[in-house]
């Protein structure tokens, strides 16, 4: 059964009583889903604590709503198809047949290997399709799976290893990114070595490379797996179960593990993939997110997978072996939907419309977009190039922490305007406050972005402390879950996203605290302090500019900026090194010790006639200095 909306004023009723009875909307919505033991209560919840459970004591297990559910009456559609780095390779299909016996398979290989429910698994893995069946067979056994982007850095993998106590690592021998390969097992064994609760790692074979393998340790993915049972009885969790742990940056040091359960979870996102997307049973539908980002949770695994969608799994980069890969995969697979991020659109736009002209995208009917605030010139781009002005573009606004997709059109349904997310989804609630903490009521109002009432979809904790997400989420205004994010409502009351309003930047749609960048930049032996700024940047939306004061040795300033990317490279991984760095004498501090921001981030972005105030600092010169020694 479908919970989709079909009309403008249909969404307009949905809304209402989303907002005028919550539970029995909900109640609604969950009660299309297959529960071992149905709830005794809908919601529980205070902002204060927070306190929030969904659909209490309900007892569940995710995957047989993803498998079991569908098996007879979807067993020989296709639930993933897998597109490989290089085109000349050969692609694979998983029918939701094919996936039941695979997650049941792998099910048993990690109980062999004594995985129990509550154990942390981390999933460092390539796009393959064994990165889904590994995510499905952890939710079948009630094991926790945290997916780390396989592009960290070695000592970001063991910072999470070591945070969720992780007793599992689930890699590859090595990975294909483009025309380069990367050697992933490497990473995992330099990360191994400084921690120690990790007892078991199964490698999937997809490079072929040499890799060392550590006996009682080390095994590989398809020995473990030879001859085992491809059934498996699902493990029965209670709603409020934990299903996975997905690190994030916030705004001050290391990142956050942030928590999701098992019922809510499923409910929201079976339920904002349908509406949103206008998914309808045989559209091919294609996610182009990497799995170790929340949207390739969300988006490309659980919720097309729970409404029954063929959803597309793509190895690859957007410009290999041309940027019109992309183009090239949408009219092989005869893609209906395409969900991408800004900074895809950016790079991809950089290269005209030759690149889409061979192909002839009929099949698309709905564009998505998501990550960053898309900028007007690449929304129309998107819109009439890739979607010949025929499809309509969901913006969809969402972090990690909401778990699913909380601002956008619906497509087709919702009139879309450039750059505007547009509306909340049924049972957002949201609110936009003042500085001093006042609601913000009516149109053509602008502020920070709250949430005012819980959604099923929402994070629960910040893994191993609590008292971080309260400080994070629920303190800066009292009784309000707090985005990060700056918001605009015009005169239609429709929601403009303006970019963060706390010290996180957003570099190509992934997100930075500048705290953890200026960390990173800290360990390099030469540097005594550093700042961290985000700038317009045209591709990648912002760029990271390193403001260093360092002790210059015998180094030359370009060895030093060197050796400081190499140290950012090495600490987080590439997509945190610093576009810029500049070498300063000094930051500009106020007297009580504060770096002044406001004044770096100007000089980053090239504003330099007016620094505004600068009477509070210690040493106004140093300003000056600054502006003089820009990189441009
Ligand atoms: C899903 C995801 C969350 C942050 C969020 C905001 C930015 C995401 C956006 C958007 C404007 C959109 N963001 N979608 N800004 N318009 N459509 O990206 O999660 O990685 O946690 O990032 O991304 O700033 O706060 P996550």
């Amino acid at each position: 059964m479908s919970d989709r909306i079909h009309t403008l004023s249909g969404y307009f009723h949905e809304y209402q009583k989303s907002v005028t009875e919550p539970e029995k909307f909900w109640a609604r919505i969950a009660d299309s889903f297959h529960w071992k033991k149905r709830w005794d209560k809908v919601l529980e919840w205070d902002f204060e604590g927070p306190n929030v459970k969904w659909f209490l004591n309900a007892k569940l297990n995710i995957t047989e709503n993803i498998l079991e559910r569908h098996l007879y009456t979807l067993g020989d559609k296709p639930a993933i198809i897998w597109e490989p780095n290089d085109p000349e390779e050969e692609g694979r299909t998983l029918t939701y047949r094919q996936l039941y016996h695979e997650v049941c398979r792998f099910s048993n290989v990690l109980e062999k290997k004594d995985v129990k429910k509550g154990d942390k698994v981390i999933i460092y893995m390539p796009m393959v399709p064994e990165a889904a069946i590994a995510m499905l067979a952890c939710a079948r056994i009630g094991a926790v799976h945290s997916v780390v982007f396989a592009g960290f850095s070695s000592n970001a993998l063991a910072d999470r290893i070591d945070d969720s106590k992780a007793k599992v690592v689930l890699t590859s021998d090595g990975n294909f990114r483009g025309s380069k390969t990367i050697p992933v097992k490497r990473v995992v064994d330099e990360a191994l070595k400084s921690t120690s609760s990790v007892e078991t790692v199964i490698v999937y074979q997809r490079t072929q490379e040499e890799v060392s393998m550590e006996p009682g340790r080390d095994h590989w993915w398809h020995e473990l797996s030879e001859g085992v049972e491809d059934t498996h009885t699902a493990v029965e969790t209670d709603s409020e179960d934990m299903l996975y742990i997905l690190y994030t940056s916030g705004s001050t040091g290391k990142p956050k593990g942030v928590v999701h359960t098992c019922g809510g979870y499923m409910v929201y996102t079976k339920y904002t993939f349908e509406n949103v997307f206008q998914y309808s049973p045989g559209d091919v539908y294609w996610c182009t997110a990497d799995i170790g980002w929340v949207t390739g949770h969300s988006y490309i695994v659980y919720g097309p997978l729970l409404a029954g969608a063929t959803s597309i799994m793509f190895e690859g980069i957007p410009t290999y072996p041309d940027a019109g890969r992309f183009w090239a995969i949408v009219d092989k697979y005869k893609v209906n939907q395409f969900y991408t991020a800004p900074t895809a659109i950016r790079a991809l736009q950089a290269y005209g419309t030759d690149p889409i002209e061979p192909y002839n995208l009929d099949s698309l009917k709905t564009l998505g977009s998501v990550g960053e605030p898309i900028n007007e010139e690449a929304w129309h781009w998107y819109h009439t190039h890739v979607g010949k002005t025929r499809c309509p573009i969901v913006d969809t606004w969402w972090q990690t922490e909401t778990g699913g997709i909380m601002v956008s059109p619906l497509a087709g349904i919702t009139p879309t305007k450039p750059a505007y997310a547009t509306l909340p989804l049924p049972g957002i609630q949201l609110a936009i406050m003042d500085p001093d903490g006042k609601e913000l009521i009516g149109n053509s109002v602008e502020g920070n972005l709250c949430i005012k009432f819980p959604w099923p979809g929402m994070l629960r904790t910040t893994y191993g402390d609590h008292e971080r997400c309260k400080q994070t989420y629920f303190a800066a205004y009292k009784g309000m879950y707090f985005t990060g994010d700056g918001v605009k409502r015009d005169h239609d009351g429709y929601y403009r996203i303006l970019g963060r309003v706390d010290d996180v930047i957003n570099v190509s749609g992934h997100r930075m605290g500048t705290a953890e960048v200026e960390n990173a930049i800290n360990e390099h032996p030469l540097v005594i302090e550093s700042a961290v700024v985000g700038y317009p940047h045209q591709v990648k939306g912002q760029g990271i500019y390193a403001y260093v004061i360092c002790d210059m040795k015998n180094r030359t300033e370009q060895n030093l900026v060197n050796e400081i990317k190499d140290t950012v490279n090495k600490i987080i991984g590439p997509i945190a090194k610093p576009d810029k760095i500049q070498i300063v004498p000094g930051l500009p501090k106020t007297r009580s010790g504060k770096i002044m921001r406001r004044i770096l981030r100007k000089v980053a972005e090239g504003s330099l006639d007016n620094m505004g105030d600068t009477s509070t600092l210690l040493d106004p010169e140093v300003v000056d200095k600054i502006i003089n020694g820009r990189v441009e």
